[in-house]
């Protein structure tokens, strides 16, 4: 007899991300990152506690006593079932949704307890995120011309019609100096990298690979959405300042180690959900209609590896009923 098919807690974290992009999305372009970021938080920790699992906040906002923020060690969920480790970025991009730039995303992972490698003090890790078809292919210390030769080889295109994402920022010059000595393409970003880590790991984006320095967090991240979609990321701590240097080390990070997405989050059973904010390239912006809005969301369970594009459609005046969200 056929098993019972388990629960997808993905579906779940679906309404989470929803929830947030949605009360983000009252935001856009406004000029107040804060406010934004505020709004997507308690709107993510009204879901989340509707959500079957006894979670704890691993990578949050940081800790702050005061409001409750969704902060690292905080409990999650309803307190029942498995125990597991909640990673979320609310609003990724809050200067993207402050200007009303694209790919701002709300976002959320969540693995079983221990499984989320801790960031620590670390903010900042050099960054290799390709897809499927480069998986296994590619070497954060091979060379940038290797790595990208290694790309155009596995999905039978030519290394100039490669198309790399990075963070403009001073940081990532070196490596965009020998892209395009290489002749591949690139897309410079000005903040968000998760949303183009996760194009480069999907079919038909456009976008091959993310290289460059980015947020740590932001690394455990991806890792979990990388797992699921079978593409390969690998990372190494970039502290960008003598104190972060400092704190890292004396927190006992191997500042040399070159970590594997299945170190940044071990094990086979990782549930990854974003909601596009602001227009993106691959998950739409929240739009509103005459009688609410509409999200596109991105849904992944690295157990079966299935993963989903969902379209919703928000009604204001029956959710006002229901919920106190949006
Ligand atoms: C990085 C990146 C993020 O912020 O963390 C960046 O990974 C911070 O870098 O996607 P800077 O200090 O150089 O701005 C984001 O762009 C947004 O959280
Ligand atoms: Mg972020
Ligand atoms: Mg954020």
């Amino acid at each position: 007899m056929a098993e019972i098919p388990d629960r997808n807690l993905g579906l779940e974290l679906l309404r989470v991300t929803e929830a947030a992009a949605l009360a983000a999305s009252r935001w856009v372009g406004r000029g107040q990152k804060e406010a934004g970021d505020g709004a997507a938080v308690d709107a993510m920790r009204l879901l989340l506690s509707s959500v079957e699992m006894n979670g704890t906040i691993v990578i949050g906002e940081g800790e702050k006593d005061e409001a409750p923020m969704l902060y690292n060690g905080e409990s999650v969920g309803n307190g029942k079932g498995h125990a597991c480790d909640v990673a979320v970025d609310p609003v990724e991009g809050t200067n993207l949704l402050a200007k009303g730039l694209p790919n701002s995303i709300a976002v959320i992972a969540v693995a079983p307890r221990g499984a989320m490698w801790d960031p620590g003090p670390a903010f900042y890790m050099d960054k290799l995120v390709v897809g499927p078809e480069a998986a296994g292919k590619v070497d954060l210390d091979a060379s940038v011309e290797e790595n990208l030769k290694a790309i155009a080889d596995a999905k039978g295109i030519r290394v100039t019609e490669v198309t790399v994402v990075l963070l403009e920022r001073e940081r990532n010059l070196e490596k965009i100096r020998a892209i395009r000595d290489v002749g591949a393409r690139i897309r410079l970003i000005s903040d968000g990298d998760v949303a183009p880590a996760l194009m480069s790991a999907l079919p038909d984006t456009g976008i091959d690979a993310v290289m460059g320095i980015g947020g740590t967090p932001e690394g455990v991240i991806t890792a979990c959405a990388v797992l699921g979609l079978g593409g390969e990321m690998q990372g190494r701590l970039a502290p960008q300042s003598d104190m972060e240097r400092k704190r890292v080390l004396e927190a006992g990070y191997d500042l040399d180690r070159k970590l594997t997405h299945s170190e940044l989050v071990s094990g086979e059973d990782t549930f990854f959900a974003a909601t596009g904010i602001t227009q993106g390239s691959f998950l739409g912006g929240v739009r509103y209609t005459r009688t609410g809005a509409t999200t596109t969301s991105l849904v992944i369970r690295s157990h079966s590896g299935t993963w989903r594009r969902v379209d919703s459609h928000h009604r204001w005046e029956k959710l006002s009923k229901i919920s106190a969200v949006p």
